[in-house]
């Protein structure tokens, strides 16, 4: 396989007109961009929950763990602390990261561990058959809410704002170029960083529900309070970044500018480090 490269030899098996495809079109796009920028591809690790969103781990050519339904939000906060220099990125679904893996998701945005979350929002749990999610809208029937499910769905951007997010966007998988250019941003992000995007299922729902209701925030937020009444006063078809700021994160708060691997220190003088501890309790 061609290192250098973003696409792997691995055969797609996502729906012909799926969303997924946009995803992971805008990250292949990215990754050169990312270059340009002074950030190795061999520096991107990736992880991706269980589902079809997860497939991208499959098919794009970046380092990895293709991990379990939920867990990918804490595997990818631990290959960050094992080696803070890495830009991280994981790939979660709507049931993935929002309901199996909330907690872990939380969090992340609490601790503004540096990392990008790219959330794949198609209203359903799609591989497993159409089951609806936390972000389902309220009405919609499918095989586990036959008459319709009487839940208010939960408003992801508004719950990573609260939780303590740093950079949070809405993008769409039929806006390619806004896509492409949110995830660079994000990855360039120091913070947790949160991609919601809405990515049609084709087979629980058609292209014609979301296109024509697509529309840009008028003016992005400049701090918290503006970012908190942008997101409840817009509804969930609104594009574009929400909040961006900066806070202390996580890795650098636990221990400055050490890294475990590239400033590796011998088991020598790990113990002496740990008496000198223990001779001053
Ligand atoms: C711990 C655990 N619970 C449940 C499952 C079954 N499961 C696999 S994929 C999936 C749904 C995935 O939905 P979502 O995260 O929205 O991803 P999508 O398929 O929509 O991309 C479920 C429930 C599992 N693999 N592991
Ligand atoms: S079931 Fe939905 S999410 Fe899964 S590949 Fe098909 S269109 Fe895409
Ligand atoms: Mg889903």
């Amino acid at each position: 396989m061609d290192l250098n490269k973003s696409e792997t030899d691995v055969e797609n098996t996502w729906c012909p007109g799926c969303g997924n495809f946009a995803i992971l079109q805008a990250v292949k796009k990215s990754i050169p961009k990312l270059e340009e920028k002074g950030i190795k591809r061999s520096d991107i690790v990736m992880t991706a929950g269980i589902g079809c969103h997860a497939k991208i781990f499959d098919y794009l050519n970046l380092s990895g763990v293709y991990s379990l339904h939920g867990r990918d939000i804490a595997t990818i906060q631990g290959i960050k602390i094992a080696n803070p220099d890495l830009k991280v990125i994981t790939f979660s679904g709507d049931g993935n990261g929002m309901g199996e893996g909330f907690a872990h998701t939380m969090f992340a945005a609490k601790r503004n561990m540096d990392m990008t979350m790219v959330l794949h929002h198609n209203d359903v749990y799609a591989l497993t058959t159409g089951q609806f999610t936390p972000l389902t809208e309220k009405g919609w029937k499918g095989p586990s809410t036959p008459k319709g499910s009487f839940e208010d769905p939960f408003n992801a951007l508004l719950m990573i704002l609260i939780a303590g997010g740093t950079f949070i966007a809405r993008c769409y998988s039929g806006e390619l170029n806004h896509l492409t250019e949110t995830i660079i941003k994000a990855i360039e992000h120091k913070g947790f960083s949160f991609i919601e995007v809405i990515q049609p299922a084709v087979s629980y729902h058609a292209w014609t529900e979301y296109k024509d209701k697509m529309e840009f925030l008028e003016n992005e937020p400049s701090n918290f309070e503006e970012a908190l009444l942008a997101i409840r006063k817009n509804h969930k078809f609104t594009l574009g970044t929400f909040y961006n700021s900066k806070k202390p994160v996580y890795h650098e708060q636990l221990y400055g500018e050490h890294n475990p691997i590239t400033k590796k220190v011998t088991q020598e003088k790990r113990i002496q480090k740990l008496e000198k501890i223990l001779n001053n309790l």
